[in-house]
């Protein structure tokens, strides 16, 4: 089976093709000239379907997106749906996560809790009548420096609670994906399609 998923991240989709790959799903990227629509909703799942139903309406063939992002308790839930943007509109990777150590600065270990949340949007009308949306989440807790080299995004600020005290960032691949809430989504959507397919 074959699934356009619509994200312009390079490190989602690298998770995207080791998760699934194995399960015989095979993901191909938006291609280089497709134009990102703007993502305006005030949800993972409103931001999901948007990506999802531009990425269908510019293929027509079954679609995925995900909408993710990392969520501060002491922050009140930010940097939330504006993770990729945290730092403004353009931000890079290194910039968001400079700013969310400024922000925590001040605040003790007791509260550096936080979760990582991923919102997988399903648009394929051959298998469901309507959009499917499946959720993911890993709880941990935000470091007070960044550590590590793999992954991208936060990865170097988030220490799972499932984790030895390290960060996604210290982690293999595998590791990260054994625990992480993209994986969680994708393994959902997996035993939704296959039981739909079997139905
Ligand atoms: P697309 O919309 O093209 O998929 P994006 O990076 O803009 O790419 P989102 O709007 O969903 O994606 O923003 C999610 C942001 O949350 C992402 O840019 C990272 O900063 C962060 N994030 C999500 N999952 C992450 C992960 O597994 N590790 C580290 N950071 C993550």
């Amino acid at each position: 089976m074959k699934l356009i998923l619509a994200t312009h991240n390079s490190g989602k989709l690298q998770e995207f093709e080791r998760i699934l790959a194995p399960k015989g799903i095979t993901v191909q990227a938006l291609g280089a000239k497709s134009v990102a629509p703007q993502e305006n909703g005030d949800s993972l799942d409103a931001n999901s379907l948007i990506k999802a139903n531009a990425a269908y309406a510019e293929y027509r063939c079954a679609a995925l997106a995900d909408d993710s992002g990392l969520f501060v308790d002491a922050l009140g839930g930010l940097p939330g749906i504006h993770s990729a943007r945290y730092a403004g509109v353009g931000s890079s990777d290194e910039q968001n996560r400079a700013k969310l150590l400024r922000e925590m600065a001040n605040l003790g270990s007791h509260q550096r809790d936080a979760e990582f949340r991923c919102v997988i949007c399903l648009v394929a009308p051959e298998l469901f009548a309507v959009p499917q949306y499946y959720l993911g989440i890993v709880k941990g807790r935000i470091a007070t420096a960044p550590k590590g080299n793999a992954g991208f995004g936060y990865d170097s600020l988030f220490v799972p609670d499932e984790s030895d005290g390290i960060t996604f960032a210290e982690m293999s691949e595998d590791e990260k994906n054994a625990i992480s809430h993209r994986a969680r989504a994708i393994e959902a959507m997996v035993v939704a399609i296959d039981s739909r397919l079997r139905s």
